[in-house]
């Protein structure tokens, strides 16, 4: 297990990196945060009988990153000004949300055990009224960035510095909502804005460039007026990089190259597992795949 310390409210948290951390270091922590979120979503889905676990295995290190290594936030204060703003915009991956949020200690580890239960707060999508961490109600595919562009939008106008990042499915960008978001930020120079593509080419039910080509993506980005990086999305290092560089006065898309169900065998790069779930015995070996 990585650093971890005990909440007053039971289960365990586990502690952000500090600063100063060199990128070996930085690695090897957030790799083992990340199992920990992977451990949990697969749980959660196993118990739930319920769920998106391809998409949430592979948007995991993006998460892990930026929760645990970039984002501006105290678990303590989840409605803080100041605060750096995440909004999940292929919230159908609430299982990776919910697990990082409440591994940072934003809510008991315990909750996750009422994962889409009657009553619960942590529905399928997530709700900004119910659990402390979520910034949008998305789950409707094409609403994240819109809504962040207002979040930069209003950073901007109060001359604040605090950042927004929103994270898309590729296959989300097939709704034409993105593109006119992602419009508005380029002639705003929104460069407190960072859009991540978990690019994991399949979407639900197939490829995403046998449904709808995306590429070349990374152009289609600058020709909206923004900066456009490509990174292996499972490499901690390279995903903090990414998310670090200095502003250059214009909207930044990183586009995470990853892999569906990343990190379980038998649901990686399979279009089935976008919302197959697994079977105890399944739930098991995905387990002991992940081990600590
Ligand atoms: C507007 C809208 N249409 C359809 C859906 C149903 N839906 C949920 S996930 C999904 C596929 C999303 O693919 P992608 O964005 O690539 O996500 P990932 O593969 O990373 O899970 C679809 C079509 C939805 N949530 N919203």
């Amino acid at each position: 297990m990585p650093a971890s310390s005990a909440p007053a409210s039971g289960g365990t948290i586990l502690d952000p990196l500090p600063a100063a951390v060199d990128a070996a270091e930085r690695r090897d922590r957030l790799g083992k945060i990340a199992t920990e979120i992977r451990r949990s979503v697969v749980e959660m889905i196993g118990r739930a009988r319920l769920g998106h676990i391809g998409g949430d295995l592979s948007a995991t290190d993006t998460l892990a990153t930026l929760f645990f290594a970039v984002l501006k936030v105290d678990p303590g204060a989840p409605t803080d000004p100041n605060r750096d703003r995440l909004i999940l915009s292929k919230g159908h991956c609430s299982a990776a949300l919910y697990s990082t949020l409440s591994l940072r200690g934003f809510f008991p580890t315990g909750d996750l055990a009422t994962f889409m239960q009657p009553l619960s707060a942590l529905n399928g999508h997530p709700n900004r009224r119910k659990v402390p961490g979520v910034e949008a109600n998305t789950g409707p595919l094409g609403h994240g960035l819109p809504i962040g562009v207002g979040s930069a939008i209003a950073a901007k106008l109060s001359g604040a510095d605090w950042r927004t990042f929103v994270v898309l499915g590729d296959g989300e960008l097939q709704e034409g909502s993105n593109w006119e978001a992602a419009m508005c930020a380029g002639h705003r120079a929104l460069d407190s804005l960072t859009a991540i593509v978990d690019r994991n080419r399949l979407q639900q039910g197939a490829r995403t460039e046998d449904t709808n080509r995306l590429d070349p993506l990374a152009d289609k980005w600058r020709a909206f007026g923004w900066d456009a990086v490509e990174c292996d999305g499972h490499d901690h290092q390279a995903l903090f990089e990414a998310f670090t560089a200095p502003r250059s006065g214009k909207p930044v898309c990183v586009i995470a190259n990853s892999i569906k169900g990343k990190g379980v065998s038998f649901i990686e790069d399979r279009v089935e597992w976008h919302h197959k779930v697994p079977s105890p015995e399944q739930v098991e070996r995905a387990l002991k795949e992940l081990a600590r």
